[in-house]
């Protein structure tokens, strides 16, 4: 037994870290206590670590996450050990010739521990560097074998796992999740014949129609090269320059400024296939395919100036959102449309089909619902699944093919290529998360990092001394749709991909008016940020030619005259297409109610704790997250009831919430009303459209917080509640049914 010297630092678990004590730690004295759960108390009871699902139990389990296991460690009640397995009796020091002397150059362990944590970055990718995943499992509602002999869709009821992750595009890895931009949509589907990735975004359209402009595309819209500026945004000169340029991007640089930039959550946004894509049945016979995911908890988005606040209010808004839903068995949830057409109706279009910048509207080619996917797990480590997971274009399994777009024909190439540099070569498809659950048999062999130990002394085809295996599977393996092409070699494009605007005109005619709105001050606040005029005045001038109103809009906002409309670039049909109500994201409600949507209860010392706990306790039973917020940490008690604030004002800006309930006791002359914030909390609240229930006293406070009890048009304000508060249950009927619907814009003036 050793004691410490007088005077040294005390700490029970790593008392042998000073002095005289280090060179002879006691035996297990880097051992957790005894007492911990599940944990050995000598060494002889320790085990190695076992590689697959020791510990915890698995929340929402789904059929590909159990594959998963024979990945997972744990490491509860195990010892340390290096890389190699050898248990680590110090985990403290490193290996000093004495005390005070160097390092020895032996000490393996510290540097396998620094070389190893020198290289624990990978690069991030490309684009879409930042983004959140998780498990769940696709189940098809029909049998589509007419169409596509796909396994996911061979049958009702069948499950298959998939893995999910939604991006930002520009953005770096540490970037805010909330900024304006496209967000990724990319679904893995672990199909009994190999996996299929579905690659899609949160808006069916794209910017360029040849992947020849890609490169340019992400080079203008990244941060400028000379100065690294801006993050994650494409409010600047380079972007808009390329834009202005490329008439093509005209429909999707709608979108781009509309609200579906700024999605509240990435359960609340749809997903696009983009591209036309074939379904190819057992007799080879194909029809085209469009695919769209339909949220079940509706489109909902931001308003800018919330979304703004948010980055940095906090940065992983939608990361946390969906990881929270998750957890708390809230799982989001999406409905598998698909709009499927043969090629004569499609040469019947006034547009092409393999054009990526335009959609097919549902009035011409309604949804089919055939299947919902539910999203039910969290990953367990972001940087072995999120991070890890390899998306690819070229990944489709029997029964799906590609068409010709020529953006998604050079997809199919950088899919694959990109990952063989960011995850470190061509053995990627071994790592867990990008496995197939499929059989996987081939002569494809070596590599950096290979994982499997293929037997035999065979590896080629045909041979016969391996018997022929692995074979050909024939017919019932892949089989490309037979196409027949005669055509000359060129470069160019369709005619039908001239016309840039019909459908930039469609998409702005189908909008509300306040989302035009937004689309016009999103226009505004970027072109601000362009220093170049000209750019500026070249984004209106295609905009003339999408909507009068519109461009002239735009151009009073930046100070100049409507410009003349930008020339076509050849003749192409100017299309007029009925309004398309579904392409409006206020069309959608969602049927959760107020399930997970965030609740601030503002309360104060004189707030009474029966009523307040009251309405909590009924809006958590409808599923919605609510915090008392209150100027201070403190206990709030009344009558032999009392109520814990859950967060202080100052930790929590009301851009986190989704309403606010002021509970009576709050009032002019209270605590909270003298702090600037809560008034601020208000008013933020009420510009961005959200519920305010005040209850009692609380109602004075509107007055200071600046808030007119009507509409600016004089009619009532059909999301501002004020009640005396005796009734909490009466009083949050009204307030509930607004919540589930959509905001008032009708605040918004300038
Ligand atoms: Fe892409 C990533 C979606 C055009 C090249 N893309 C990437 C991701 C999504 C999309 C969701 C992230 C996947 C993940 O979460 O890991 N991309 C799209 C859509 C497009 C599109 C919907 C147009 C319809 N992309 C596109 C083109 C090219 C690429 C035209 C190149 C020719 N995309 C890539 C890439 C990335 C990528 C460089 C970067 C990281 C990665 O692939 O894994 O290969």
């Amino acid at each position: 037994a050793q004691t410490l010297a007088e005077g040294m630092p005390f700490n029970s678990t790593k008392e042998c870290e000073y002095g005289e004590l280090a060179l002879r730690p006691a035996e297990g004295a880097h051992l957790p206590p005894p007492s911990w759960p599940g944990t050995a108390s000598t060494i002889s009871e320790i085990t190695p670590s076992a590689k697959a699902g020791a510990g915890q139990p698995l929340a929402g389990a789904s059929p590909a996450s159990e594959s998963l296991d024979r990945a997972r460690t744990d490491a509860t009640g195990q010892r340390l050990t290096t890389n190699q397995g050898v248990p680590i009796a110090d985990n403290q020091n490193s290996l000093k010739a004495g005390l005070r002397g160097p390092t020895a150059m032996e000490d393996f362990i510290l540097r396998e521990k620094i070389t190893h944590f020198d290289h624990e970055r990978i690069p991030e990718r490309v684009v879409h560097a930042r983004g959140s995943g998780a498990h769940g499992y696709f189940e098809s509602l029909v049998d589509l074998s007419e169409h596509t002999r796909a396994t996911p869709f061979a049958q009702p009821g069948k499950i298959t796992p998939v893995f999910v992750r939604f991006s930002t595009v520009a953005g770096e890895r540490g970037s805010a999740d909330t900024v304006r931009d496209v967000r990724g949509f990319a679904v893995k589907f672990y199909t009994d014949e190999g996996n299929w990735d579905l690659v899609g975004n949160n808006i069916p359209v794209f910017f360029i129609q040849d992947a020849m402009k890609f490169p340019d595309l992400i080079h203008a819209v990244k941060p400028e090269p000379n100065n690294g500026i801006p993050q994650a945004a494409s409010a600047h000169d380079t972007f808009w320059d390329f834009a202005s340029l490329s008439p093509e991007a005209t429909h999707m640089l709608l979108w781009h400024t509309s609200d579906r930039a700024i999605p509240r959550s990435y359960r609340m946004m749809q997903g696009f296939g983009v591209h036309t894509f074939r379904l190819v049945n057992a007799e080879g016979v194909s029809v085209f395919c469009k695919f769209h995911w339909t949220p079940v908890d509706g489109t909902h988005s931001l308003v800018w100036d919330e979304a703004t606040r948010l980055a940095g209010a906090d940065p992983d808004f939608h990361r946390r959102d969906l990881w929270e839903a998750i957890e708390a068995g809230e799982f989001p949830e999406w409905e598998l449309g698909l709009q499927i057409f043969d090629e004569e109706l499609a040469d019947s279009f006034p547009f092409d089909v393999l054009d990526p910048t335009k959609l097919v509207p549902e009035e011409l080619v309604p949804l089919t619902p055939v299947g919902r996917m539910v999203l039910n797990r969290n990953p367990d480590n972001f940087f072995a699944e999120t991070e890890q997971v390899a998306f690819c274009t070229a990944h489709v399994v029997p029964g799906i093919d590609f068409s010709n777009d020529p953006l998604l024909q050079g997809r199919i190439h950088s899919y694959l290529d990109t990952q063989i540099s960011r995850l470190g070569g061509a053995n990627f498809h071994e790592l867990p998360i990008n496995a197939p659950l499929a059989p996987l048999h081939n002569n494809q062999r070596d590599g950096i990092h290979r994982q499997a130990i293929p037997r035999g002394r065979v590896a080629y085809e045909p041979n016969s001394l391996g018997g022929g295996c692995p074979f050909q599977a024939g017919m019932a393996g892949f089989t490309s749709f037979a196409e027949h092409i005669a055509a000359d070699k060129v470069r160019g494009k369709p005619e039908k991909f001239a016309d840039h605007y019909s459908q930039a005109r469609l998409f702005w005619q189908s909008q509300t008016p306040p989302e035009q709105q937004h689309i016009i001050d999103a226009f505004r606040f970027e072109l601000a940020h362009v220093q170049t005029p000209a750019i500026r005045q070249r984004v209106v001038s295609m905009l003339v030619n999408v909507d009068a109103r519109l461009a002239a809009q735009v151009a009073v906002g930046l100070g100049f005259e409507v410009p003349l409309a930008m020339p076509a670039v050849g003749p192409a049909p100017d299309v007029q297409y009925d309004p398309s109500p579904g392409l409006s994201l206020l069309s959608r409600l969602g049927e959760k109610g107020i399930r997970t949507r965030k609740i601030a209860i503002l309360a104060d010392a004189d707030s009474p704790p029966d009523k307040v706990n009251l309405m909590r306790d009924t809006l958590r039973e409808q599923g919605a997250n609510v915090k008392v917020i209150a100027a201070r940490l403190q206990v709030i008690s009344a009558d032999g009831e009392s109520l814990a604030v859950d967060i202080p004002l100052s930790a929590s800006p009301s851009v986190l919430f989704d309403a606010v309930i002021v509970a009576d006791g709050v009032t002019i002359e209270q605590e909270l009303d003298h702090n600037g914030l809560a008034l601020e909390f208000l008013k933020l609240q009420y510009r961005h459209g959200k519920p305010l229930l005040m209850t009692g006293r609380a109602q004075d406070l509107l007055p200071a917080a600046g808030i007119p009890a009507a509409l600016p048009d004089g009619s009532p304000d059909p999301a501002l509640f004020l009640v005396g508060g005796d009734d909490p249950a009466a009083d949050l009927a009204p307030f509930i049914k607004a919540l589930s619907g959509q905001r008032v814009y009708a605040r918004e003036t300038d």
